[in-house]
């Protein structure tokens, strides 16, 4: 007996157009589902593919004035190509035009007609070309369709049926006995209450217009496109081909889609196509949220249906980052911003400020200095940290597990959190340990230590940044100087301690994610826009890297005098908390120096010291400027102690 494959569907997606962010979200989803599995070290098969039957594919090909088989080729081919651009790794690409599925739709059809759950009859009643679905009176609200709002059609055809007012028990039964089975819980009620209403009957053949998958036996007719696109999760895996396949892969384990072809087709109509076949149903169904671009439907007419790999072109020209890089970015956002389930908005400026925020600065800043400090004091090569206990072990395999729950249960959002809690723990640490004063002080193995260990977070967390962020991890494990072993960890290594070899040859850093400025304007759009040429980068900006290196602190002013000769300057003694300072400050046109001891102020502390009118001062104090140029003391909004960090 093989061992069953963890086996994931994304919808199969219309080929009426190009994909848009809508559909590339499922399929970014599924990936990092897959790419999960696949890191946990399960065997993972993850189909995605094309819906080339429909009555809408037609008359889209028909509008482009061509020929509908050549249509379906090209555009099929699109969605590779885009799926390639989005680094999606599927095992299979299904077309419902390909023969090995519509042998396997055919069978079914006589099958269930043999059996009696396909029957003859006559429809009349509405039908929705874009939802390509058979609709009552009573659904339709104010003529139109409930779903897209859209016209409807009324039909008066000959017809087959599906018997799927048989299964309505049998299908609360189900759901019922197996709590995971619809996800997330609060659609798993719309279902419940969808089927409750009573089911109908379903209309599932069209007459034959010369497009779509005849009905055996009675070519007059072809059969409804979705009872033809949902048995693709079964034909692409061996159902009536290959047994043993068949029974290595099936049932699904997770068959993501958006919430709009959720409850009527995937859970209620899809599970009775199931059991009438005697077929064991899939594990869990889960329907997703919808996106909204900057507040406003998606929507072709609109124009505003952002292409994921135009953004990460675009970002990749503006910035300098590497297209991959700037992929992941979008991946990242998508899976971050919002849980799976919710409804989602996507708009440029929070994409921007999480780029900053998440990737330039939090993830960015810990791999940049402690690689730097490493080239600094160690020649790039990783040192042993000897006896060192101070490290960060507990809180990577701690942040592991929860991790990893949360991706069991698909909250992506919560998942990323913890490593995110986990890297901003890095930094701190970083900060708290403070390296650069270690190697003043010539501490070299507290040094080499605190190093390993910042190293270990970042490590940690390229391994499970990975499913979602696959060329960024990559290129965090090849600055770790661990290219070679990278693609062979899997999720139980994350917390191996002491995980690298003394003497690895760490390179870079190299900074993987530079910090994107305010100057794109919010709202463009995407294709609209042409790239920024590379140079363009502000001459002004400065990294983090850079910032880390100002030492700003806290003082309290102790005592302030004049300096004789010069109307603007004070001299000043500060209390740093652990030492006293002599300072220089040109405040003397707003402040009277009597007034000042006691007074906290912000202080750079590791200016090189200047002699200003013979009086040395140790630091600059900071101030704002008011309007007749005199400089305005700076205040803590709340009380702290003085040699505070200011950050
Ligand atoms: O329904 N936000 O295909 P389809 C999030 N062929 N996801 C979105 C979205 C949005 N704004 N817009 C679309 C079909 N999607 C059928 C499926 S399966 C047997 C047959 C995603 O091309 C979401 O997954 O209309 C939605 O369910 C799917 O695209 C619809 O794709």
């Amino acid at each position: 007996m093989t061992n069953k494959a963890y086996y994931i569907t994304t919808p199969i997606y219309y080929v009426n157009d190009v994909p848009h962010i809508g559909n590339a979200y499922t399929t970014i989803m599924a990936d990092i589902v897959s790419r999960y599995h696949r890191l946990k070290g399960d065997d993972t098969y993850f189909l995605t593919g094309t819906d080339e039957n429909a009555i809408k594919v037609a008359a889209a090909a028909a509008d482009k004035g061509v020929a509908v088989a050549e249509y379906v080729d090209q555009l099929a081919e699109d969605f590779k190509k885009v799926w390639a651009s989005l680094d999606i790794e599927y095992d299979d690409f299904i077309r419902t035009t390909e023969q090995r599925h519509v042998t396997v739709v055919r069978e079914i059809f006589k099958r269930l007609l043999e059996q009696g759950d396909i029957f003859e009859g006559n429809y009349e009643g509405w039908y929705c070309v874009p939802c390509e679905t058979f609709l009552a009176d009573s659904e339709l609200v104010d003529r139109k369709c409930p779903s897209c709002g859209r016209d409807v059609e009324w039909v008066e055809e000959t017809n087959y049926y599906f018997k799927l007012s048989a299964y309505g028990d049998r299908l609360l039964a189900h759901i019922d006995a197996n709590p995971d089975f619809l996800q997330p819980e609060f659609r798993k009620n719309e279902v419940v209450n969808f089927i409750k209403q009573g089911l109908r009957d379903v209309s599932i053949t069209r007459d034959n217009k010369g497009w779509g998958i005849p009905v055996p036996e009675d070519e007059s007719k072809v059969i409804y496109v979705w009872f033809d696109a949902l048995i693709n999760y079964i034909s692409a895996t061996g159902y009536l081909s290959d047994d043993e396949r068949f029974k290595s892969i099936w049932p699904a384990d997770l068959q993501l889609m958006g919430k709009d072809i959720f409850v009527r087709f995937h859970c209620t109509f899809w599970p009775a196509m199931l059991m009438a076949l005697d077929l064991p149903l899939p594990r869990a169904l889960f329907g997703h949220g919808f996106w909204t671009i900057d507040g406003e439907k998606i929507s072709k007419s609109k124009g505003n249906a952002i292409s994921p790999a135009a953004l990460a072109e675009e970002l990749s020209n503006e910035s300098g980052a590497t297209r991959g890089v700037c992929l992941d970015a979008v991946r990242y956002f998508l899976a971050r911003e919002v849980p799976l389930g919710q409804d989602g908005d996507f708009s440029i400026k929070s994409f921007r400020n999480r780029f900053n925020s998440d990737l330039a600065n939090d993830l960015g800043n810990l791999l940049n200095r402690t690689l730097s400090m490493l080239g600094k004091y160690f020649d790039g090569l990783l040192p042993d940290p000897k006896d060192f206990g101070g490290g960060l072990g507990d809180v990577i395999s701690q942040t592991a597990i929860s991790a990893q729950e949360s991706c069991d249960k698909f909250e992506f959002t919560r998942a990323l959190e913890a490593v995110w809690q986990m890297i901003g723990i890095g930094n701190k640490y970083v900060n708290d340990t403070q390296p650069w004063n270690l190697a003043k002080e010539n501490k070299l193995d507290e040094l080499a230590g605190a190093l390993y260990s910042a190293l270990e977070v970042a490590r940690a967390a390229a391994i499970m940044i990975s499913p979602f962020m696959p060329a960024t991890a990559r290129e965090i494990a090849r600055q770790l100087g661990i290219a070679d072993t990278f693609a062979s960890l899997r999720w139980s290594d994350i917390a191996t301690s002491r995980p690298f070899a003394v003497g690895t040859a760490i390179q870079g850093p190299d900074p993987i994610f530079p910090r994107l400025g305010s100057k794109r304007k919010e709202g463009t759009k995407m294709a609209d826009r042409p790239p920024a040429p590379k140079e363009e980068k502000s001459q002004d900006q400065i990294n983090y890297e850079y910032f880390s290196k100002l030492d700003i602190r806290i003082a309290e002013i102790m005592t302030a005098e004049r300096i004789e000769g010069a109307d603007k300057l004070l001299k000043l003694t500060v209390n740093l908390g652990d030492e006293q300072r002599q300072i220089v400050a040109g405040i003397a046109q707003n402040y009277d120096p009597d007034t000042l001891s006691g007074r906290k102020i912000v202080l750079l502390t590791n200016l090189e010291p200047a002699k200003i009118r013979g009086v040395v001062s140790n630091g600059m104090l900071l101030a704002a400027t008011d309007e007749n140029g005199g400089a305005v003391l700076l205040q803590p909004d709340a009380d702290v102690s003085p040699g505070s960090n200011v950050k």
